[in-house]
């Protein structure tokens, strides 16, 4: 598999090789976690997780924008944890916590606000596309790479670990911090790092079973837990075009062969893309490899998955104990935040 963790690791070795890396990423609990979520960010966050100083969180704050029933915003968040333990992220290395645990970050987000045009905000590349697809434009969608940047800044994050539909969301970060330095710190002791994101270029932007990127809130994903009848109807109704089944096929022009590229091997890679141009290929042919491929990555850490699930008093403590450091990192940023800004502050 081109893409396990050991791999990823190298990968990421010249992103991260400063010994002052904070590696920052959050995840929405608007969902069942998907093949674009796990190849676009989730892989990196656990290769990297015990690497580094860490901060991974459920952005509960965020999934706002589109999850408003209350048990299925608890239920989301459970699942994410579960699915991060399960896929092997390990809680004494690295800190995995929810982020409404950290109330400060919309303190530094609220900063944050009088330090950005709305006119930037409303170009926002995601903004629109959530916003064309028929999701209210309300204020929190409007203001999601606000708090995104303080989420990273308030934990002084130097790498963030996400897919390429992100690149614009960490631009804004970096203005921002660039923007909060030149405001409010003399210019040699900025209070803000430059974060760099890191996106592996292979990956791009994972295709749903509709050909649009994958994702939660378009109803177009395979779960990473999917099995059974579940998964084979969701990888049998991959959009493909109508190419008969004798003629040489493009590879690069398919959905299904996307999706296969995330785990073959390169040596199979190879060979299923010399089978498409041959002809006597067909778009089912390359929907049975994928739903085996699907089935052999993700097979242990689902039935791990299941096992967590029975245990959510255990997932409970791990994210009560995660956010517990990650307060105290986050308070202690805020106090030097808000001198610099000038709140004045009464409190010890
Ligand atoms: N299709 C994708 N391809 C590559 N990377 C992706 N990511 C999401 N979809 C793809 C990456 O997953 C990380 C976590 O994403 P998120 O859940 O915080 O928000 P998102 O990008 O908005 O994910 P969804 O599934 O599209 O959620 P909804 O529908 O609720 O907005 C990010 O690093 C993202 O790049």
């Amino acid at each position: 598999m081109p893409h396990d963790p050991v791999t990823v690791q190298a990968e990421t070795d010249d992103a991260a090789s400063s010994t002052e890396t904070t590696v920052v990423s959050g995840i929405q609990p608007s969902g069942q976690l998907h093949l674009g979520n796990y190849f676009g960010a989730i892989r990196q966050h656990i290769a990297l997780h015990d690497q580094h100083e860490s901060y991974f969180f459920i952005v509960n704050y965020h999934a706002l924008t589109s999850v408003q029933d209350n048990a299925l915003l608890e239920a989301y968040t459970m699942d994410v944890a579960t699915t991060y333990l399960a896929l092997g992220f390990d809680p004494e290395a690295s800190h995995l916590f929810i982020q409404s645990d950290v109330p400060e970050v919309t303190e530094l987000a609220w900063i944050f606000y009088n330090l950005i045009p709305v006119s930037r905000l409303e170009l926002g590349v995601s903004y629109k596309e959530k916003v064309e697809r028929g999701m209210t434009p309300n204020a929190g969608l409007l203001n999601y790479p606000v708090l995104q940047a303080a989420d990273i800044l308030i934990y002084g994050g130097t790498l963030v670990p996400v897919g390429a539909d992100q690149k614009q969301h960490i631009e804004m970060t970096r203005d921002l911090a660039q923007k909060f330095n030149s405001t409010f710190c003399p210019d040699d002791a900025p209070l803000f790092p430059m974060p760099e994101p890191l996106i592996l270029d292979d990956v791009a932007v994972v295709p749903g079973i509709d050909g649009q990127k994958m994702s939660k809130s378009y109803g177009n994903t395979i779960g990473l837990f999917d099995e059974g009848k579940t998964l084979k109807k969701k990888v049998m109704s991959i959009v493909t075009d109508s190419t008969p089944l004798d003629a040489p096929k493009d590879p690069d022009a398919c959905n299904v062969f996307a999706l296969i590229k995330l785990f073959a091997s390169d040596a199979r890679r190879a060979e299923i893309a010399a089978n498409y141009r041959a002809g006597g290929y067909g778009y089912g042919h390359a929907k049975k490899e994928l739903l085996g491929m699907i089935d052999d990555y993700f097979g242990e850490a689902r039935e791990r998955y299941y096992d967590l699930k029975d245990r959510p008093d255990y997932v409970r403590d791990i994210l009560r104990e995660g956010g517990k450091q990650a307060r105290a990192q986050a308070r202690a940023y805020m106090a030097r935040v808000r001198e610099a800004v000038g709140l004045v502050t009464t409190y010890e």
